[in-house]
């Protein structure tokens, strides 16, 4: 007798099949962890080319401000210590925090790192401040942004974002947050000195992070 087709079996064996692959893929390509792993990438880069332009902005201004267009108090070491963010509303123990909404990305000592790069001779290296790819709020979990202290006496400055990916998390294969010589291991810390700013993730400055 001759079959035409498939038997219930077969079918159930087919599908069956169909689902572990499906699963298996699932794991294996995990969309989502990639979509995080594609905006930490971002991150990196974007603090790689701000320490690169504030660099390039010490050496070629005669007399360097880095804590907004005229002044270094706002610098650890000055009289108004502050930290500036890219989102509302992130308080830092003893730092003063900043935001501006208007002005965040901007490259005349407006912005959230609050240098005129304007000031150079031969035009900024930059066109505006890159904003964290999500830039959640500051409560939020995971909390994503962005934030820049300076200390007056070194002329120095640190720069911090979250990774939220398990790959450049904290323990993860390419762990940039613990191994970046900062004094913060559940954020990735950037710049020329990297004890500046908050020694903690307490007190809503990345609270709960990991
Ligand atoms: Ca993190
Ligand atoms: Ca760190």
């Amino acid at each position: 007798m001759s079959q035409k087709g498939f038997t219930l079996i077969e079918l159930l064996i087919v599908i069956g099949i169909l689902a572990i692959l499906s699963t298996a893929m699932v794991l294996v390509i995990n969309p989502a962890e990639l979509l995080r792993r594609s905006r930490d990438t971002q991150r990196l880069s974007d603090l790689s080319t701000l320490k690169t332009a504030v660099g390039y902005y010490l050496v070629n201004v005669s007399t360097p401000y880095i804590g907004g267009s005229s002044t270094n108090d706002t610098c650890v070491g000055g009289t108004t210590p502050t930290l500036w963010a890219t989102v509302f509303g992130v308080s830092a123990g003893t730092f003063t925090s900043s935001y501006s909404t208007t002005s965040v990305s901007k490259i005349d000592g407006s912005g959230w790192v609050p240098i005129d790069f304007a000031d150079l001779t031969g035009g900024s290296p930059i066109g505006s401040l890159p904003l964290d790819p999500s830039n959640t709020s500051a409560t939020s979990t995971p909390s994503l942004y962005y934030t820049y202290v300076c200390n007056k006496d070194n002329l120095t400055f640190e720069m911090t974002a979250n990774m939220e990916s398990d790959y450049y998390e904290k323990g993860g294969t390419n762990d940039v947050e613990s191994k970046d010589g900062g004094d913060i291991d559940t954020l990735y810390e950037s710049g020329t000195e990297l004890t500046i700013g908050p020694t903690s993730t307490s007190t809503n400055f990345y609270p709960g992070d990991d």
